[in-house]
């Protein structure tokens, strides 16, 4: 079975854009880990079965994040489940888990669910939107939700979510020197192996995302974080 903390760098493909088949190939035959399916706005069953049904011809674990109940479905070797930490809608904390386990509760397969413990904080990003996330964070501010997630909560991922915008790198190291057993994930703005190699040298694992829509062969290059770090 596969392992999540081994895992060191996540493609993130959001089901709402269109990626050609051979881009496709190229991700999910490149030295990732592990593909994650998710994003924001647009996400419908149809699209992320969709895209399921295509990366599944890949040997690599495959994740789905959760955004909402409609788009899940059985099928992934795990299930992220956001909590937004700096949300300031209870939805957003518990109330999307507790929907879910209400309707399905019976039927989860727990060792597949991953709890993540989300601090969204680019204040442009569509997820800080959705989620009506306090972004406006100093280091101590971030430190206080890593011990949260780490010594009370004792959630097994932390998610720093700059999406869209390359993070603070001395946020994302404070961050990780108050965590003992929570994996940091860091996520947003990768766009070039230099980026890529400086966040891995700080967090456990790193998720790229929006440069594979853009410029595949950047994003290809940041799974040679491997050989550098
Ligand atoms: C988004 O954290 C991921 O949820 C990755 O961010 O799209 O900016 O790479 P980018």
């Amino acid at each position: 079975m596969y392992d999540i903390k081994e895992w060191r760098h996540i493609f993130k493909l959001d089901p709402a854009k269109e990626i050609s088949d051979a881009d496709l190939e190229q991700i999910c035959m490149s030295n990732t880990d592990a593909i994650m399916i998710g994003g924001t706005d647009n996400v419908t069953e149809d699209n992320v079965i969709h895209l399921m049904s295509r990366v599944r011809r890949y040997p690599l674990p495959l994740a789905l994040e959760i955004s909402n109940l409609e788009s899940t479905m059985p099928g992934f070797d795990f299930y992220f489940v956001p909590t937004v930490l700096n949300s300031t809608d209870v939805t957003y904390h518990n109330g999307l888990l507790h929907s879910a386990l209400k309707a399905y509760g019976h039927m989860i397969d727990f060792d597949e669910m991953v709890f993540e413990g989300y601090v969204v904080l680019n204040p442009e990003s569509k997820v800080a939107t959705k989620t009506s996330a306090q972004t406006t964070l100093n280091e101590s501010d971030v430190v206080a939700y890593a011990q949260m997630a780490d010594s009370f909560y004792r959630l097994p991922v932390l998610y720093l979510e700059y999406s869209g915008q390359y993070g603070n790198p001395e946020i994302v190291r404070a961050a990780k020197q108050s965590l003992s057993n929570t994996q940091l994930f860091y996520g947003g703005g990768i766009d070039h192996i230099d980026k890529a190699i400086e966040m891995a040298q700080i967090a456990d694992t790193i998720i790229v995302g929006n440069v594979i829509y853009e410029d595949i062969k950047a994003a290809l290059k940041t799974t040679k974080i491997k050989e550098r770090t």
